[in-house]
């Protein structure tokens, strides 16, 4: 067995650090794994899904070598050459003859990688890409829409020092996205001080903590919330001297929720009033209160608007920019974007927000006869037939393509449906990192050295990227060959010199600037970490915008020599690195709008009146039931794990619900049920539980993958949701309040 070595767990944006050994023929395997101490975030925390690593790392459905279709469907492997020859052909055909914005990139990173979007901007470029996608769009683009008019920018919760933490339709203790987010539940309960509130129809495990549980009636949030923020006003209970000094637009929302009917809107989320009220007191009466929302709001009835209402909940009490309330963090990279929707997606029309068309719509902009429909798409690190609504409508929409491209580390859904498939070294046989780095006052980076040489036959995305640039012919052959020869000569100061000049020069460079760094700055970097390159200027960006908080971190010198020692510790560290030692105050002044909140957004106070009419009742004679498709549980990790062997418990993923449910439908647990939706119907295993409202019913997310025989474990959701249910706004998926049938298989 080797030494241990250290690394990141892969499975969610916390991205834990471990340290493994390795062992099995070759030294092949993860073999043991535990927390790692040295990580600044995590400091020694996993929870049970790192122990599967290997899982990943040895997959049964690993890809071996480059593959092409046949006329037949069938594939054919093809040597390295071929495939980047063929597929850089295709692509500049397919641009020459349809325009490039016809292409559609979807993907770029998942919950541990996030530089193979970066080495794809270049290849988006050189095609003239302009429209992309990934699984934000389905999930946190209302969001931040919402945090973009408000704040300017991505807001958190300070956990760590917070009095009242608040989580809405979000699931720590199995979802994480709270460092440490077990012995943070337990810690934070035990403490009598503070307050945990959790809205929720499910009795979740973070739930079972809470000092208070509004138990809302599934998909209702907006009425709860909406009463919550109309009791603050109506009761005098926001801070009106504070809100005057930091923010604009307080008569527009006292206006607008002046007349809600608090206690008919409490009684449509089926809340107590006196639970409620409860709730909005320690809110307005808490020194700080940090709320995180989350997928069960998110990809639920007005989604948007709960967004907005969730942050003026705790907005209204001042709870910004002070320890244990809300922050902006200081970013290397923002990974939310600008939540802008300036531009439409070109044939429905949808709001295009932070750059992302919104997932549900990409198959209608495909399978139709409109002129601007996409001809062609790129797929990387991502599954999108299994992670995307209606999949088999998705999975039509790449049929018909004429070009579909995927680059992944395993032969995937999506990848069966591929004219090409590109193997990628996996997450422990390169250099990768992820962009979640959303910590506070302390951030940190964590830049994974590989633990394994990736085998001959894959590549990591940095070096296919480079690939298809140069067979695309768009790189600038000249002038890498004299910023190689500047770097062999005057270090990185002359190659910084000699990189800027060229931009000045040219701005359209940028665009190539990943792949020409790569080829040029990578082979410099010590260890073999090339695809470390692409970090260079993100790390000297990040010593122009937040000089300060960088040397707060102890990087000293003039701000770029900040930025350069900055990026040698990237490289250099093995268990992650501070890049910012932030204050408090630091949020007001990344605040946009003249540093004030922004707290009327037009749009969403418009749509408020709609809840005094609609009716909060979504089930039908038909669809009796709302299926949550897709919960996070112990063993379900999206993806990224696809041997079902991995689960030592719950191998199908139940179908949960509620006793009564089970008793009048004649189920018990272990039985099976027949599920149909609008869209589909799947055969699922029953586990009878408490846990359910009646009328709810829950399934995991991430199961029912096909194994190569033709055979599943447990049910693909996304077969039973629906493209239409989706977000006025933000044209995000409404997973978890499927109407549905459920009926007993004897
Ligand atoms: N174990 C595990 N962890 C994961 C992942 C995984 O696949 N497995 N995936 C990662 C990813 S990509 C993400 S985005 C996060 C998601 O993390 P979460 O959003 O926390 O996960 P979910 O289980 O999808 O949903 C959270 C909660 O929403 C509740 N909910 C359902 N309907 C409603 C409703 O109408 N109102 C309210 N208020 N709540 C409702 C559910 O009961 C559930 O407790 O998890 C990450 N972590
Ligand atoms: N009904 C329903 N649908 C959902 C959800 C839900 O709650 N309900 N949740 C949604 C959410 S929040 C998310 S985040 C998405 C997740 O869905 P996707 O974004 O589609 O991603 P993952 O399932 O995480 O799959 C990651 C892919 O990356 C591949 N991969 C792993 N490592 C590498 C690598 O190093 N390089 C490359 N090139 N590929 C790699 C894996 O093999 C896998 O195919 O699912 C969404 N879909
Ligand atoms: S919380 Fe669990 S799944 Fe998430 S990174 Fe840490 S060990 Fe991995
Ligand atoms: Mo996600």
């Amino acid at each position: 067995m080797s030494d241990w070595k250290s690394s990141a767990c892969i499975l969610c944006e916390c991205n834990c650090g471990i340290e493994v050994q390795l062992g099995g023929k070759d030294d092949r395997e993860i073999v043991r794994i535990r927390g790692d101490k040295a990580h600044p975030a995590s400091r020694g925390y996993l929870c049970q899904k790192a122990s599967g690593l290997n899982y990943y790392q040895n997959s049964k459905d690993r890809l071996s070598s480059p593959l092409r279709r046949r006329a037949d469907g069938t594939f054919e492997a093809i040597d390295w050459d071929t495939a980047i020859r063929e597929v850089s052909e295709r692509l500049l055909t397919l641009r020459d003859r349809e325009g490039g914005e016809r292409i559609f990139y979807y993907g770029g990173g998942g919950q541990g990688n996030h530089l193979p979007g970066g080495y794809a901007t270049a290849i988006r470029r050189i095609l003239g890409m302009q429209y992309r996608s990934n699984a934000l769009a389905q999930e946190k683009t209302g969001e931040f829409w919402v945090n973009g008019q408000m704040f300017g920018g991505h807001v958190k919760g300070d956990f760590e020092h917070c009095e009242v933490a608040i989580f809405l339709g979000k699931n720590p203790w199995h979802s994480h996205g709270v460092p440490r987010a077990r012995a943070w539940l337990r810690d934070f309960s035990k403490d009598p001080a503070r307050t945990l509130i959790v809205i929720d129809p499910v009795v979740s495990e973070t739930a079972e903590f809470a000092d208070i549980h509004l138990r809302v009636k599934p998909g209702t949030d907006a009425w709860l919330l909406a009463a919550m923020v109309a009791m603050l006003v109506q009761q005098e209970k926001y801070r009106g001297d504070w809100l005057a000094q930091h923010s604009t637009g307080l008569d527009k929302v006292l206006a607008a929720f002046a007349d809600i009917p608090v206690a008919h809107y409490c009684e449509a989320a089926a809340v107590p009033l006196s639970q409620v009220q409860q709730a909005v007191d320690a809110i307005s009466g808490a020194a700080s209160v940090a709320m995180a929302e989350d997928l069960g709001v998110q990809m639920n009835r007005h989604s948007t608007l709960v967004s907005y209402l969730e942050k003026l909940l705790w907005v209204l009490c001042g709870h910004f920019g002070n320890p244990g309330g809300q922050y902006i963090p200081a970013s290397l990279q923002n990974i939310a974007g600008s939540g802008r929707s300036s531009r439409k997606s070109p044939v429905v029309g949808a709001p295009i927000i932070s750059g992302l068309v919104p997932c549900n719509v990409i198959a209608d902009e495909i399978l139709t006869d409109h002129p601007d429909r996409y001809r062609g798409m790129v797929i990387e690190a991502a599954n999108p037939v299994h992670s995307l609504a209606d999949s088999r409508r998705f999975a039509e929409a790449l049929r018909s393509l004429d070009t579909v491209v995927v680059i992944d580390v395993a032969m995937t859904e999506t990848a069966r449906l591929a004219d090409y498939v590109l193997p990628a070294a996996t997450q422990y046989e390169k250099w990768e990192a992820t962009f979640f780095n959303f910590e506070f006052p302390d951030n940190y980076f964590h830049l994974r050295k590989p633990l394994f040489e990736a085998p001959g036959h894959a590549l990591p995305e940095a070096e296919i990227h480079a690939r298809l640039a140069e067979a695309m012919g768009a790189m600038p052959v000249a002038l890498c060959d004299e910023l190689t020869k500047a770097l062999a000569e005057g270090g990185r100061p002359a190659y910084r010199e000699r990189f800027m000049r060229a931009l000045a020069e040219d701005p359209g460079l940028a665009d190539l600037a990943p792949v020409i760094l790569y080829r040029t700055l990578g082979p410099g970097l010590p260890e073999g970490a090339d695809a470390a390159a692409i970090l260079w200027p993100v790390a000297l960006g990040f010593a122009m915008r937040e000089p300060d908080a960088l040397q707060r971190a102890g990087f000293e010198g003039e701000p770029m020599e900040r930025g350069e020692a900055l990026f040698d510790a990237m490289v250099a560290q093995h268990s992650g690195v501070v890049f910012a030692s932030d204050e408090y105050d630091n949020s007001w002044r990344r605040l946009g709008n003249e540093h004030r909140v922004r707290l009327d957004i037009p749009d969403l106070l418009e749509e408020l009146p709609v809840l005094a009419t609609e009716c909060a009742e979504l089930v039908s004679a038909d669809y009796p039931f709302l299926l949550m498709a897709g919960e996070r549980r112990d063993y379900s990790a999206n993806t990224i794990y696809r041997d079902p062997g991995w689960r030592r418990k719950d191998p199908q993923g139940a179908l949960r619900m509620n006793p009564e449910d089970a008793g009048r439908l004649g189920i018990s647990s272990g039985d099976q049920a027949r599920v149909t939706t609008r869209v589909g119907t799947a055969l699922a295993q029953v586990a009878v539980t408490a846990r359910m409202q009646p009328g709810h019913v829950s399934l995991p997310n991430g199961f029912g993958l096909d194994n190569e025989d033709g055979s599943r474990s447990g049910v693909a959701v996304n077969e039973l949701t629906s493209l239409d249910a989706r977000d006025r706004f933000a044209g995000t998926p409404h997973h978890k309040i499927v109407p549905a049938r459920i009926e007993a298989v004897h």
